[in-house]
């Protein structure tokens, strides 16, 4: 019997683990009390870790379909099919005719990062999109513009604050995001116990509203009134003390002036006085963060969301001090390894949506591969995603898919996505897997950091995903003609992750090397987050200046904040602790127990529709319909409707023997591709508009 050390790495909190290892099978997963960041913490999810590797389900070697099923073939036999596809295609149709979808899995695995950019900047196509478009797009935009790079996120410094204003996250269910902070729950206890204040808006009561001081409801899509009115309360306060490095003050005081609480309160139903009272607390509290995440994101109005809340913190002065929002110090400087970003270089070809960071805006893939003409996608490639459930319109895009001339998944899966892939690249699981947290520790509330060897030995035949990568990347680079280029891009994808991780961290702030992180496998701490304004900016100009153009513009559309018509209810997601995305649902520890998958309904709503608890309805947006069970629920607003996404498994050709059997439909077939961020194109899954009748 051995205990190995590692971290979980199925979200964002990325908790400290013992894993007990017994004849090379996992026979127990603990949280570590070493890590000095998540101090023994871990969520139901980490015993998880075990399920993935024993699944039966999960791929272990390529597949490639046939007309009746699918077949095994080795390695080499699957790049080469591969490559000859994708470059053949492209030789027909140009370099565009090649999509890329990245899922959200990318960002929490080592060689993904490492080395999936590089080959997947060798097949030069502007048709690339990410989860990040239905996710932190607006968050990214607003550093991009504010800080001058899209990764250079102030996080909310919790351990020291004194008043935390949180819109539309629920930590408690998604143990926190864009800021990593395990032990969410605690952390919040800590800041009452201190004598502090949480606050919490949402449309519906959370797991994190039923431990904060305040709750209050707010209608859907219309947080960015709520947002202008505390500025507009702050500065006539005169509470407003911008720091000397802050330009464009004088423009945020004219947008906001028509922003009175009353006007605000008409919108958003949250009363005028509250949000005076808020206003007033948060200018005067010794240490103050406003933090906004997946509800003021993927919603029409994210973009100015996320950039109004920066304003909040930074004209109050809580930027870059103890107790209110900081930027980490990680021992890797992750920024330095990608770009600072650039918006709206290129368009997208259907309905001319912008790119961000060389993304296009998911919502526009279905039509991207479905409307004729040159630039037409007509094979996509997928790594560790699942668009048919987790972006809009997922019908749509499930008929896209299955359009194609040919298909890649690189995804241990076959599942609702991967089952219209032509082959199938699994890579090997996380248990098998070195990990450094090259993007966790630049949004983690405290500067840590570890490296963990992997936990179990990786079977001969199977290939790490970084392997599978390096191996694609230079199948498709040997068919381009030599240059230097060429043979730079070559080295690199010869490098190993740990290779990088080690010249990252030797070059780090820290000076430390993977053989230093490895004498202490629990983590190494670095300290609390520490000032570092204005120097750490990446503007030239050493200088934030709040008026950027791009959202002082869109300011107008939020007078079309039109009220919805009587029969019309808006729709929201949620998350369970217990549910992860699209794709967790094949672990039986996980999904045993309460369904979670109910779309959860005010009984006044109910009673005016005749509707009752528990009962079959038909929800119907612009996108579609889909049939759900119905929960009363007191938690949630009168005239909001809340339905989780990641279910509606089930389909055709999936292999996922658990999953299946799981109730529930997927959101996403009722959301709309159509609906979506003026400013960025994010995908606004927040606040359809749709009907509830009896099925
Ligand atoms: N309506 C609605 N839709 C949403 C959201 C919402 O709140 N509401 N949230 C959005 C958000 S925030 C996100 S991030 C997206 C997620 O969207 P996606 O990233 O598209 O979906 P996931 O469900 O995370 O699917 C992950 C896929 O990766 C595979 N996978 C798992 N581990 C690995 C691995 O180690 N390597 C590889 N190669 N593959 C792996 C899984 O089998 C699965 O196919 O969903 C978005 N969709
Ligand atoms: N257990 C679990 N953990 C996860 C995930 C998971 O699927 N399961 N997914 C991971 C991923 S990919 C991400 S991105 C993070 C997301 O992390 P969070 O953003 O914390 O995730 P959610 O629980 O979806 O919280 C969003 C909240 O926004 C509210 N909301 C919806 N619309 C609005 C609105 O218009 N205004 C306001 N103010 N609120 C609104 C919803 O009611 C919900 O409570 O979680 C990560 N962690
Ligand atoms: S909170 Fe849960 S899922 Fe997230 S890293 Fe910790 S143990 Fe894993
Ligand atoms: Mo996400």
């Amino acid at each position: 019997m051995t205990v190995r050390r590692t971290s979980c790495n199925l979200c964002e909190a990325i908790c400290g683990v013992l894993v007990t290892v017994e004849n090379g099978r996992v026979t127990d997963i603990r949280g570590d009390e070493s890590d000095p960041l998540s101090r023994g913490h871990i969520c139901p999810k980490a015993v998880a870790l075990r399920d993935l590797q024993e699944d039966p389900d999960r791929l272990t070697t390529p597949v490639r379909r046939t007309s009746d099923g699918w077949e095994e073939i080795d390695w080499d036999a699957a790049y080469k099919l591969v490559v000859d596809k994708l470059t053949g295609i492209q030789k027909e149709h140009g370099r565009n005719s090649i999509g890329v979808y990245l899922g959200n899995p990318n960002v929490h695995s080592l060689g993904a990062l490492t080395h999936m950019p590089t080959m997947v900047r060798q097949l030069r196509t502007r048709n690339k999109f990410s989860a990040t478009s239905i996710d932190q797009l607006p968050q990214m935009l607003s550093s991009y513009l504010l800080y001058g790079h899209q990764l250079m996120v102030a996080v909310p410094d919790i351990d020291r604050t004194s008043y935390l204003l949180i819109l539309g996250a629920n930590p408690l269910a998604s143990n926190g995001s864009m800021m990593t902070a395990p032990g969410f729950g605690r952390r919040l206890k800590d800041v009452r116990k201190r004598g502090g204040k949480v606050v919490v808006i949402d449309p519906r009561r959370t797991e994190t509203a039923a431990v904060a001081d305040e709750h209050h409801f707010v209608r859907p899509g219309t947080d960015a009134a709520f947002l202008l009115a505390l500025i507009h309360e702050v500065i006539s306060l005169g509470a407003a003390r911008p720091a000397e490095y802050i330009d464009g003050f004088a423009a945020v005081e004219e947008a906001v002036e028509a922003w009175t609480p009353e006007r605000a309160a008409a919108i958003t139903g949250i009363p005028a006085d509250v949000i005076r009272r808020v206003a007033g607390e948060f200018a005067t509290a010794d240490r103050a963060a406003c933090y906004g995440r997946v509800g003021v994101s993927t919603q029409q109005f994210g973009a100015i969301c996320q950039w109004a809340i920066q304003v909040l913190n930074i004209i109050t002065g809580n930027l870059d001090r103890p107790g209110g929002t900081m930027f980490p110090r990680p021992a890797v400087n992750t920024l330095l390894g990608m770009g600072r970003g650039h918006v709206g270089v290129w368009k997208s070809r259907v309905r001319g949506l912008p790119e961000f960071g060389g993304e296009l805006p998911v919502s526009t893939l279905a039509e991207e591969i479905l409307t004729p003409g040159d630039g037409q996608i007509r094979a996509m490639v997928t790594v560790a995603g699942n668009p048919v459930l987790s972006t809009p319109n997922g019908r749509k895009v499930d008929e896209a898919l299955g359009s194609l001339e040919f298909m890649v998944a690189i995804d241990p899966y076959i599942n609702e996505t991967t089952r219209h892939a032509d082959v199938i690249l699994p890579p090997a699981p996380p248990l098998e897997r070195d990990h450094y947290d090259v993007v966790f520790h630049q949004l983690a509330v405290r500067n840590t950091a570890r490296w963990n060897d992997a936990v179990l030995p990786k079977p001969a035949d199977a290939r790490h995903d970084w392997e599978i990568f390096r191996d694609l990347g230079l199948a498709l680079v040997r068919r381009t003609p030599w240059s230097r280029r060429r043979v730079e891009v070559m080295a690199r994808l010869r490098l190993s992750p740990r290779r990088i991780v080690d010249a990252g961290l030797r070059i780090g702030p820290y000076r430390l090397s993977v053989a230093k992180l490895r004498k202490s496998p629990g983590g190494i701490d670095l300290g609390p987050l520490q000032p570092a304004l204005p120097g750490a900016l990446l503007h030239k100009s050493k200088r934030i200046d709040l008026a950027q153009r791009m959202i002082l513009d869109d300011l107008p559309r939020l007078d079309s904040l039109a009220a919805v018509s009587a029969d019309e209810l808006l729709l929201i997601g949620r998350r369970h602790l217990r549910s992860n995305n699209s794709w967790m649902h094949n672990s039986a520890r996980l999904v045993k127990g309460k369904p979670r998958h109910q779309l959860l309904m005010h009984p006044h709503d109910l009673a005016e529709r005749a509707l009752i608890d528990g009962q079959l309805v038909t929800v119907t947006s612009a996108a579609g319909a889909i049939s759900v069970e119905v929960a009363s629920s007191n938690d949630i607003m009168p005239g909001v409707v809340s339905l989780p996404h990641g279910f509606g498994h089930n389909r055709a050709g999936a292999r996922l023997t658990i999953a299946n059997q799981v109730a529930g439909q997927s959101a996403n077939d009722i959301t709309d591709a159509g609906l979506t961020d003026a400013v960025a194109g994010t995908a606004a899954v927040n606040g359809v508009p749709v009907t509830v009748t009896a099925s």
